[in-house]
């Protein structure tokens, strides 16, 4: 069996990969050890061009290599800020209003994904098998292909796939269909998304799908499937458990002072639904007065890519709503939401869930979305908190037994909160059972597993097999 090689945007850390909190470079990192390999990618840093054309920079640990080079500040604006997260991101989430393009943006995208496969070449062997992670690295299999590379080559979209329509509104959708079709293994996180695919390659590329999956078009065959992204349930539930004693929970709680808490801790970005669920947060303390200075939102939002303009006015906007539903709520001695932009140690993360009532989890549109299913995991099955989430993230396919919202109906969100604030523990139970169940079937290792099993069963594609 050959070796593994994963190739990500961002490459791990080994402090990450070796975390106790079981989160995908945990995994991904598992499988690298297994079957030993390449973890291959972008460190993070902006560097000169001499420094980026000398890497990529090795460091071995054990029968795994992490490969990683520096970008030059202009690719990290074409690729990264540009193409990558000012257009591929908001429109992939349904954003095509803050959807900027620019055609050198695009070339950059491309020059990079090029680059990068260039470098990656050099530390291939002919049975590796190739996993290629996201939305910044649709072009790279295609640019292995035109270098003769005829390994096979598996992606996984983290994000979610479009409908054809919203698709057609990125300029080259033509040339990125064609790009993902070089790859053998198309990997979504739901069924919507890998349908979209498919009906963008009917309607759109003149392409066929056959009944099992296998998609034929631009000159290529090749599979597709869903497999949903998930976490290690038990793991998380044994060091939420552990933590909860913790200072940092003793001090919360105390500064509670017996007041119930809602959860909810996201990237900062638009996608996540932040503004309206601060909304919906208000409309509960407006329409049920009870519940004020009885209840407090902690939302954790640390702020990412915040280079890209939109982001700094999401910021803004947010900053705006906390600020003025304070005003309007809170009192000398309780604030009604506790905003607060910083990152937080994932076990504390798990810990704070735990000690909730409420986990309040509302993208607009979100892959997958991971903090759901971490909120179920993190519970006390004696005493659940509940999830409310919304209907636009892909966990909301298997976690069916969540209060399910719409994220535009702040109304409908401010019920579903204040049904599950007086939720009778037989029903918390039953709930978080149910949503248990499926969290453990489908585990983050079935995930890595399935994905891997499908792509080694792929028939062996030929260089020659390029894109018509
Ligand atoms: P994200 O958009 O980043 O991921 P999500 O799936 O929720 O969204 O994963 C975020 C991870 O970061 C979670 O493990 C969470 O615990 C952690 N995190 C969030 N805020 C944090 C904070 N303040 N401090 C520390 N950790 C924090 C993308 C897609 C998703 C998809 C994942 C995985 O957008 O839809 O589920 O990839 O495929």
């Amino acid at each position: 069996m050959g070796r593994l090689v994963v190739v990500s945007n961002r490459v791990a850390t080994p402090t990450e990969t070796k975390g106790s909190a079981g989160g995908l470079a945990v995994a991904v990192f598992g499988a690298l050890k297994d079957m030993g390999g390449v973890w291959f990618g972008w460190s993070g840093d902006v560097v000169s061009e001499t420094v980026a054309n000398a890497g990529p920079t090795l460091e071995v640990d054990g029968a795994v290599t992490f490969a990683t080079v520096g970008l030059p500040k202009r690719d990290y604006d074409q690729y990264y800020r540009g193409f990558s997260n000012a257009m591929l991101w908001p429109v992939f989430h349904y954003r095509n209003d803050l959807a900027v393009y620019e055609r050198d943006e695009y070339a950059g995208y491309r020059r990079v994904n090029a680059w990068l496969a260039h470098k990656l070449i050099k530390l291939l062997e002919p049975d590796d098998i190739v996993w290629v992670h996201d939305y910044h690295l649709i072009p790279f299999a295609e640019a292995l292909r035109q270098e003769g590379i005829g390994n096979r080559i598996g992606f996984f979209l983290h994000i979610p796939f479009p409908s054809p329509q919203v698709l057609l509104n990125v300029p080259p959708h033509e040339e990125l269909a064609k790009s993902l079709c070089c790859y053998d293994l198309l990997g979504f996180q739901t069924e919507t998304d890998r349908t979209a695919f498919h009906d963008y390659i009917v309607r759109c590329a003149h392409g066929a799908v056959e009944p099992a999956g296998q998609v034929r078009a631009f000159g290529r065959t090749l599979r597709t499937g869903v497999y949903r992204i998930g976490v290690f349930p038990d793991e998380i539930a044994a060091q939420a458990e552990r933590y909860e004693s913790r200072q940092h929970v003793l001090e919360l709680k105390e500064s509670l002072e017996g007041r119930k808490l809602i959860m909810s801790v996201d990237r900062l970005d638009y996608s996540k639904g932040l503004v309206e669920r601060f909304r919906a947060f208000e409309q509960l303390l407006e329409k049920a007065p009870e519940w004020r200075g009885n209840v407090t939102l902690v939302q954790i939002a640390p702020p990412t890519r915040s280079d890209v303009d939109t982001y700094q006015q999401i910021r803004q906007n947010l900053e705006y709503e906390a600020g003025r539903i304070n005003g309007r709520y809170s009192g000398l001695d309780y604030t009604a939401i506790r905003y607060l932009n910083q990152r937080y140690d994932r076990l504390k993360l798990m810990s704070l869930f735990r000690e909730s009532q409420v986990g309040f989890v509302t993208p607009l549109r979100d892959g997958m979305n991971l903090v759901a299913k971490e909120y179920v995991a993190a519970q006390n099955p004696d005493d659940p908190g509940v999830l409310v989430l919304s209907c636009f993230a892909g966990a909301a396919d298997e976690l069916t037994a969540a209060l399910l919202v719409n994220p535009h109906d702040l109304t409908g969100m401010s019920e579903a909160l204040q049904r599950a604030l007086s939720m009778p523990l037989a029903e918390r139970k039953r709930r978080h059972e149910a949503n248990m169940a499926v969290l453990r079937k489908n585990n983050l290792g079935v995930w890595r597993d399935a994905f891997l099993a499908d792509l080694r069963g792929t028939p062996s594609p030929s260089a020659a097999d390029a894109p018509g």
